[in-house]
């Protein structure tokens, strides 16, 4: 007679993002991180990213009706009682205040904003609006963001953004705006041989940096990133611990990237790209 046991609950990761249909970035890439790290993930779509292959792959973008938004929200929260949610793309002012809205009726242990600013595509004026409406109702909802340095200049209001230095004075004035820990990315963007980032929690700075993988951004890099961090914190990992994770799993995402039709590569995770590159990956604590 075989035994049946139950296994243990999972750490539950919830995500409120777009779909990119290649697969790459967005909320596929979000799922596939969760479960390469074991938490059970569930999502609600925001937007519908098909970059256009007749047109230079250029972003079309269409966004969910916001009720329909509201509603996923709902359920996802009625069934599962999530801790821990990842913010990916919202796209427009109206999916920024129904969520915002949805967000403040629940109470988080973590809001992780990967603050997706300007789409390629979108219409400029229409992405200040963005941009503004997601720096003043969800920003100061996060508990944790994670800018690229072109996010990290515009929300820190720097002019340039150059150096580790740099990167660090953005941390320090994005957590000024609220947030309790700030992961701002140099990536491939910052001169010299290591892609670096830095972690702000108002007090101490830790810089994490691995050797660079060639100079081109990967696609899916930084939603992948932001999904490792959600995922570790559900499990209740510390948070230093989590930015190590997740910089490993990138690290063997790009290593392994996807190479496609499309003009740029994607990450790709496995399960076990966590600790693939670990001994790549330098965490210094100031
Ligand atoms: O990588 C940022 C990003 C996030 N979410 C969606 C996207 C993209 C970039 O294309 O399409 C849905």
């Amino acid at each position: 007679m075989t035994e049946t046991t139950t296994p243990p609950a999972p750490a539950l990761a919830y995500v409120i993002a777009g779909s990119e249909a290649t697969g790459g970035a967005g909320i596929q890439a979000d799922l596939k991180t969760f479960q390469a790290l074991g938490a059970y993930g569930f999502g609600t779509l925001t937007c519908i990213v098909s970059f256009d292959p007749k047109n230079a792959w250029g972003h079309r973008f269409v966004p969910v009706d916001p009720q329909v938004i509201a509603d996923q929200i709902e359920v996802a929260v009625a069934a599962h009682a999530p801790e821990v949610v990842k913010i990916g793309m919202l796209g427009t002012p109206a999916t920024i205040e129904t969520v915002a809205d949805s967000l403040t009726q629940h109470t988080w242990r973590h809001v992780v904003l990967d603050p997706v600013l300007i789409c390629k595509g979108q219409e400029p004026g229409a992405a200040l609006d963005t941009d503004n409406a997601l720096k003043d109702r969800i920003l100061p909802l996060a508990t944790v963001v994670t800018p690229n340095v072109f996010e990290a200049r515009t929300l820190a209001g720097m002019e340039r953004l150059q150096s580790v230095d740099d990167l660090i004075e953005a941390a320090r004035r994005i957590h000024a705006l609220g947030p309790a820990y700030v992961i701002a990315k140099g990536g491939v963007e910052l001169e010299g041989p290591d892609a670096v980032d830095v972690l702000y929690d108002g007090t101490q700075t830790t810089v994490v940096s691995t050797p660079k993988i060639g100079q081109e951004r990967v696609s899916g890099a930084g939603c992948t990133f932001a999904a490792a961090v959600t995922a570790e914190l559900a499990k209740g990992t510390e948070i230093t611990e989590a930015v190590r994770v997740a910089k490993q799993l990138v690290t063997q995402g790009i290593l392994d990237r996807l190479a496609s039709h499309a003009p740029f590569d994607a990450v790709r995770i496995v399960a076990g790209s966590e600790r693939a590159a670990a001994d790549l990956v330098q965490v210094r604590t100031h």
